[in-house]
C-alpha cells in the first residue's frame, strides 16, 4: 500500500490546488472528495502530478494510507460541512494524529472544535489559507492557530508549500485554539478596506476628473513603483488596461456596481465591535459593499437627488495632476490609518483570549502569498519588531513621520471628494480615525456629561481623581 505524508479532504478549488502544491514539493498526497466523479475528474486532470496522488473513496481507505502521526487537512465547505467531517473521521485517527481546517472558519468554531477534538486525544489545528486559487497552487501566506505540539509535525510540510517572501516561507504558528482563524479574518477585513480605498481614489479620478480608465491605469503603474507597490495596486492597473471585447469598452465600464461579499469582512467588523476596539474604515468597507448592493434603490435616489453635485468642474491638466498627487498620498495615509486599526484589534483580540499574537510575523508571513501583499508590511514587522508592545501603529516612528508628510494629502482628498458629492467612506473614515486618535481632547467630554445628565452614568473630571454625578435638573436636586 502507498504510503501518503498527507491526506486531503475536498477538492474543490483550494483543495485541488493545495494537492497539487503538496505534490510539486515531493509530497505524497491521499485525496479523498464527497463526490466521487471530482476526485475522477482531478485525477484525469492532474497529469504531471498524479504520481504523487493516492485517490481514496473512502475516509477509511485515506486514513489507511497514513502513517503515525496522522496529519488530515479538511479543504471543505466553511461551517456544518466540516462538523460533519469531523464527526465522521476523528472516530478513525488515533491520538496525537493531527486534523487540520484550512477552510475560511469562524475563529468561534475553531475555539470550540479544538476542545472537542483534543478531548478525544487528538491535535487540532486551524489554518488560514490566503491567496485565493494560484495563491493555493504556488504558494499561499498560511496563518495557524491550535495545538502547537500537532503544529510540529507538519511544520516542514507547510512551509513548504507557504509563499516565501525572499526566502522566508510566509507561515507561522500564530496561537491556540482559534488564532489561526481569527488572524485569517482580520486579514481579511483589512484587505476590504485596502480595496475599498483604492477603488474610491479611482472613482473620484474617474467620475470627479472624468479620466478614461485606460488613461488612469497608468497612474496606478506608477504608483506600484513606489511607496504603495503591492498586489492590489498592480491588479488595478491591469483591470483598468482592459478592453471588453465585446463592447470594446474598458471592461470596468461594462462592470456592474453591485459588490459582493462572502462573510469574512463582516467578521472582521463585527469583531471589531465585540471587542470595543475602533476599526471604522474596515467597518466602512463592509457598509459601502452593502450600500453597492442597492443598486435599483440607488438608481431611483439619483433622480430624487437631481442637481446634488456628482462630480468636479472640468479640471486643468495642472489641478487634475495635483490630485492625482494628493490621492496618492491620501492612499498611502489612509492605509496606514486602516492597518492602524487592524492590528489594534489583533491586539485586543490577543489580550482577551491569551493569544500572544506574535503581530510582527503576523505581518512578515502576509508580505507574500495573499491578497494583502505589499512591501509596506515590511515597515509594519519593523515596527512590532522594535516595540512589542506599541500601542497603536500611528504611534511607531516610522509611522509617526510618514503621516506628517502624507496627511495633508487625505484631507484635500476627502476635501474634494465631499464638495464634489462623490463618496468616498473609508477614506474619509481613515482620516477621522486619524484625527481622533491624535486629537488630546475630544468631544467625550459633552458624551459623559449626557449619559449623566439622562442616566447619572456619573463622569470624571481633569483636576482630580473619582466618579462624580451632578444634579443638573430641578428633579435631580440642581
Ligand atoms: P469549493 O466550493 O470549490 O469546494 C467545496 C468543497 O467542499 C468540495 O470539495 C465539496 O465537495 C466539499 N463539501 C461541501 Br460544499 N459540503 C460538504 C460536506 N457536507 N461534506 C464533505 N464535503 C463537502 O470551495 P473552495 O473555494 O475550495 O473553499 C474551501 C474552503 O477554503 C472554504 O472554507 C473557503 O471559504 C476557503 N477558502 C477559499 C478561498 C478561495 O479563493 N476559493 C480562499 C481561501 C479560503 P463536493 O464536490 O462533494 O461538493
Amino acid at each position: 500500500m502507498t504510503a501518503a505524508h498527507i491526506g486531503l479532504i475536498g477538492l474543490g478549488v483550494m483543495g485541488r490546488n493545495l494537492a497539487l502544491n503538496l505534490v510539486d514539493r515531493g509530497y505524497t498526497v491521499a485525496v479523498y472528495n464527497r463526490t466521487r466523479e471530482t476526485t475522477d475528474s482531478f485525477l484525469e486532470d492532474a497529469a504531471d502530478q498524479r504520481g504523487g496522488l493516492v485517490a481514496c473513496a473512502t475516509l477509511d481507505e485515506l486514513v489507511s494510507h497514513l502513517r503515525p502521526p496522522r496529519a488530515v487537512l479538511l479543504m471543505v465547505q466553511a461551517g456544518p460541512a466540516v462538523d460533519e467531517q469531523i464527526r465522521t473521521l476523528a472516530p478513525l485517527l488515533e491520538p496525537e494524529d493531527v486534523l487540520m481546517d484550512g477552510g475560511n472558519a469562524n475563529y468561534r468554531d475553531t475555539k470550540r472544535r479544538d476542545l472537542e477534538v483534543r478531548e478525544q486525544g487528538l491535535r487540532y489545528l486551524g489554518v488560514g489559507v490566503s491567496g485565493g486559487e494560484e495563491g493555493a497552487r504556488y504558494g499561499p501566506s498560511i496563518m495557524v492557530g491550535g495545538s502547537e505540539e500537532g503544529y510540529r509535525p507538519v511544520a516542514t510540510m507547510l512551509q513548504a508549500i507557504a509563499a516565501k517572501a525572499g526566502n522566508e516561507p510566509c507561515c507561522a504558528y500564530l496561537g491556540e485554539d482559534g488564532a489561526g482563524h481569527f488572524v485569517k479574518t482580520l486579514h481579511n477585513g483589512i484587505e476590504y478596506a485596502d480595496m475599498q480605498m483604492i477603488a474610491e481614489a479611482y472613482h473620484l479620478m474617474r467620475h470627479g476628473l472624468a479620466l478614461a480608465p485606460a488613461a488612469i491605469a497608468p497612474v496606478f503603474r506608477r504608483w506600484n513603483q513606489g511607496v504603495l507597490a503591492s498586489y492590489l495596486i498592480e491588479i488595478t492597473a491591469d483591470i483598468l488596461a482592459t478592453v471588453d471585447p465585446e463592447s470594446g469598452a474598458a471592461l470596468v465600464d461594462m462592470i456592474l456596481d453591485r459588490a459582493g461579499e462572502k462573510g469574512t469582512g463582516r467578521w472582521a467588523a463585527a469583531e471589531a465591535l465585540d471587542l470595543g476596539v475602533a476599526a471604522p474604515t474596515i467597518c466602512e468597507a463592509v457598509a459601502a459593499r452593502a450600500l453597492s448592493a442597492l443598486k435599483e434603490e440607488r438608481v431611483a435616489a439619483a433622480a430624487l437627488y437631481d442637481g446634488t453635485p456628482g462630480g468636479l468642474p472640468p479640471a486643468g491638466e495642472a489641478d487634475a495632476d495635483a490630485t492625482i498627487a494628493a490621492l496618492e498620498a491620501a492612499l498611502l495615509a489612509g492605509k496606514v490609518a486602516a492597518y492602524a486599526q487592524g492590528f489594534a484589534v489583533l491586539s485586543a483580540a490577543s489580550q482577551r483570549w491569551d493569544w500572544e499574537l506574535p503581530l510582527d510575523r503576523i505581518a512578515q508571513i502576509w508580505r507574500a502569498g495573499c491578497i494583502i501583499r505589499s512591501r509596506f508590511l515590511d515597515d509594519i514587522a519593523a515596527a512590532y519588531g522594535q516595540e512589542p508592545t506599541l500601542p497603536n501603529l500611528l504611534a511607531a516612528p516610522h509611522f509617526v513621520d510618514l503621516m506628517r508628510r502624507n496627511q495633508q494629502g487625505l484631507r484635500q482628498a476627502v476635501g474634494i471628494a465631499v464638495q464634489a458629492g462623490l463618496p468616498a467612506p473609508a477614506l474619509s473614515s481613515a482620516l477621522a480615525y486619524f484625527d481622533s486618535y491624535r486629537r488630546d481632547r475630544l468631544w467625550a467630554d459633552l458624551i459623559q456629561a449626557q449619559r449623566d445628565y439622562f442616566g447619572a452614568h456619573t463622569f470624571e473630571r481633569i483636576d482630580r481623581p473619582g466618579s462624580f454625578h451632578f444634579p443638573w435638573t430641578a428633579e435631580d436636586g440642581g
